[in-house]
């Protein structure tokens, strides 16, 4: 993966560590970047050996969102275009089978924020931002921040967010759920490391039906997910699933040989 400019990526014991780097520009998310991430989407899903992401900023931000300059003399079929561009990537990385952490270092602005909320959870250092002030620029969020926050912090909260435009800390993102953990600035990649290593411990197929079925609870019927969530459940029991083998090493009380 030595092609990329602005993403660097190491893979060590199934865990993909991507680092946003542009920091002179505070991470801006230009078309570049999304060059990068739609070719990285694509090796990665295809990396059977993979079991967990994890995203992370370089310098003082995560990203400070979609790049204004590159923005800026847009028209309005442009501006769409560009809107519907980030939505796709984004999309395709929540739609990965693996579980994505996002590991929020600094800014997490606009598109910044877009990207940690595509994420499927998110751990923040003391010193991480949050905010979309879309609506300073004469803008409203367009990849999918709409619709992503309200889902991850209610209504009123991102109401509030997105028409006051307020910048909030760690501490506060946490209070509102937009975050699930709160580290030093030092331990944020041990503690976000933790949690890949975690989950890289358990079923690989159970996780990745975890996370499908999570997602699809917010899109469809409690009826319709419960039954999709029967069908997967079953399908993890037989000779030679991995569920066999879990429930089997509980019995012999052994670690499961997955
Ligand atoms: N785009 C382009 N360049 C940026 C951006 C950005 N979003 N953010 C920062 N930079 C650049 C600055 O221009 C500056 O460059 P230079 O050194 O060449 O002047 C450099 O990064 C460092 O920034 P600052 O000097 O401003 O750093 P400060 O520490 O003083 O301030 C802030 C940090 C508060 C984060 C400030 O940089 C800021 O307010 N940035 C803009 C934040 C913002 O408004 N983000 C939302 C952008 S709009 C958006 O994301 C919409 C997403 C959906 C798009 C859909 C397309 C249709």
């Amino acid at each position: 993966m030595s092609d990329f400019n602005i993403l660097s990526t190491e893979i060590r014991d199934g865990i993909a560590v991507v680092v946003i780097q542009r920091p002179e520009a505070l991470n801006a998310l230009n078309t570049l970047f999304f060059d990068e991430m739609d070719r990285l989407i694509e090796q990665l899903s295809s990396n059977k050996s993979i079991r967990v992401m994890l995203i992370t900023g370089e310098g003082k931000a995560y990203a400070a969102g979609a790049d204004i300059a590159e923005m800026v003399s847009k028209t309005a079929e442009e501006g769409a275009a560009f809107g519907r561009r980030g939505q796709k990537t984004f999309r395709s990385l929540e739609l990965l089978p693996f579980p994505v952490i996002g590991a929020i270092n600094g800014f997490a602005l606009g598109g910044g924020m877009e990207l940690a909320m595509a994420c499927d959870f998110r751990i923040a250092s003391t010193k991480a931002k949050f905010g979309q002030p879309e609506v300073n620029l004469g803008l409203t969020p367009g990849y999918a921040g709409t619709q992503r926050l309200p889902r991850l912090v209610g209504l009123g909260n991102a109401l509030y967010l997105l028409t006051t435009a307020t910048m909030i800390d760690a501490q506060e993102a946490l209070r509102m759920g937009l975050v699930q953990k709160v580290t030093e600035p030092d331990e944020l990649l041990n503690e976000a490391m933790k949690l890949a290593e975690t989950i890289s411990q358990k079923g690989k197929q159970a996780v990745e039906k975890v996370k499908m079925l999570t997602h699809k609870a917010m899109e469809v019927d409690l009826e319709t997910g419960s039954k999709l969530e029967a069908e997967h459940f079953g399908s993890l029991f037989g000779d030679n699933s991995e569920g066999r083998e879990g429930m089997q090493a509980f019995l012999e009380k052994r670690k499961p040989n997955w």
